[in-house]
């Protein structure tokens, strides 16, 4: 037996640090320590030993047991560490590529024009401001002077959420936000003027041709104080454009028009020059193109969001942003903007570590 045990010890303690894999570590413990093991049957052999002898053999088996054990502890965690090593060494990344390089998208003209839209007027003092998308009748019409009866309902293709509830009288009519203005209508609710915000968005209308989606893009401008007069809506507007179109020879025209909202209202164009057979932005040599609609925030708009409008006056705007991007970038068709086809996001999109900044240039 004693000799026999020291065989064991001499084999177990040799192989055990000499084992090259976990799997050839795996099959010594169980060669030693397994149910049918070598150890755990010389452990066996204890109980049918006479006292003298399990007191002289006792501390030998369970002394081998433990040195096997320390063994097999101490070669898996060699071999753990040489594992991790090799993991590490192969799992490499190199840190001088270019940080662009493994990035596949890129960002949508869209994202891109909010981006700048909300870097130049944050210039100008304006907040960005957001709201629901799904809309109640009030905040949607009502509040902004389109009551029930008004054409301008009509106007907008409207779409409706099912009655519902809202036949029985206990809930509003929910719709679709035909523009960004009910975001106006609550920052007006929400907050004391001086306001100054911008609230660019998804709208929706039941439109669809060339330049008419379901869903398009606008932002709006409010601007709520004592004594705005509509030079300051001028002087506004010119400012954003020039800093948009990033040229300095931007030249506006406002011509009367009319939103229910605002009073007195105007439509308003930037001039053109033909450069190389296209229309290029800037001057007015070509022609006029209508960029906005603006006005003085009417009496009633004012009133309706619990402001004396004796105090109080303002300006607004809105625009389509995606025809911003099309003016800017050269894009002719709005529908290709929803059709997420990769190559057209590849040709018009822009990197997303190009973000726009009056320092840098608000365009790529
Ligand atoms: C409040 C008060 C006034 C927002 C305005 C326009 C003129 C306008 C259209 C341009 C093209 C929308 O994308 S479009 O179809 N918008 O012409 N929007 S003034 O007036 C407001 C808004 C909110 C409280």
């Amino acid at each position: 037996m004693t000799e026999d045990l020291d065989t064991l010890r001499d084999h177990l303690l040799g192989a055990i640090p000499a084992a090259d894999s976990a799997e050839a570590l795996e099959a010594l413990r169980v060669e030693a320590l397994g149910k049918q093991g070598s150890i755990t049957q010389a452990l066996k052999t204890l109980g049918k030993m006479t006292p003298e002898q399990r007191q002289s053999e006792g501390p030998r088996i369970n002394g081998l047991r433990e040195a096997v054990a320390t063994a097999i502890a101490t070669r898996k965690a060699a071999l753990d560490r040489a594992a991790l090593d090799a993991r590490l060494a192969s799992e490499t990344r190199d840190m001088t590529l270019p940080a662009d390089a493994p990035i596949a998208g890129t960002v949508h003209p869209v994202s891109q024009v909010m981006d700048e839209l909300a870097e130049i007027f944050a210039d100008l003092g304006f907040a960005v401001a957001t709201g629901p998308e799904i809309e109640d009748d009030w905040h949607n019409f009502t509040a902004l002077n389109i009551p029930e009866t008004h054409p301008a309902r009509a106007m907008h293709d409207t779409f409706y959420f099912p009655d519902g509830a809202a036949g029985t009288g206990e809930a509003p009519r929910m719709l679709l936000r035909t523009h960004t203005s009910p975001v106006q209508i609550r920052t007006m609710l929400d907050q004391p003027p001086p306001i100054r915000i911008i609230a660019p968005g998804r709208t929706y209308r039941s439109d669809s041709d060339a330049t008419h989606t379901p869903m398009f893009h606008q932002v709006e401008g409010l601007v709520i104080d004592k004594g705005i007069t509509l030079g300051h809506l001028k002087w506004t507007l010119e400012t954003f454009l020039k800093a948009f179109f990033e040229r300095d020879d931007i030249v506006l025209r406002l011509r009367p028009s009319y939103f229910p909202f605002t009073e007195p209202s105007a439509e308003v164009d930037v001039g053109y020059t033909i450069e190389k057979g296209k229309r290029v932005i800037g001057g007015s040599g070509g022609g006029w193109m209508e960029v906005l609609g603006s006005g003085m925030v009417h009496p009633k708009v004012i009133a309706a969001c619990g402001l004396d409008p004796a105090v109080w006056q303002g300006f607004a705007f809105g625009c389509g942003i995606d025809r911003l991007a099309m003016l800017k970038y050269g894009m002719d068709d709005l529908r290709a903007f929803f059709d997420g086809d990769i190559r057209w996001l590849k040709h018009y999109g822009f990197s997303s570590l190009d973000v726009p900044t009056l320092s840098g240039g608000v365009g790529a």
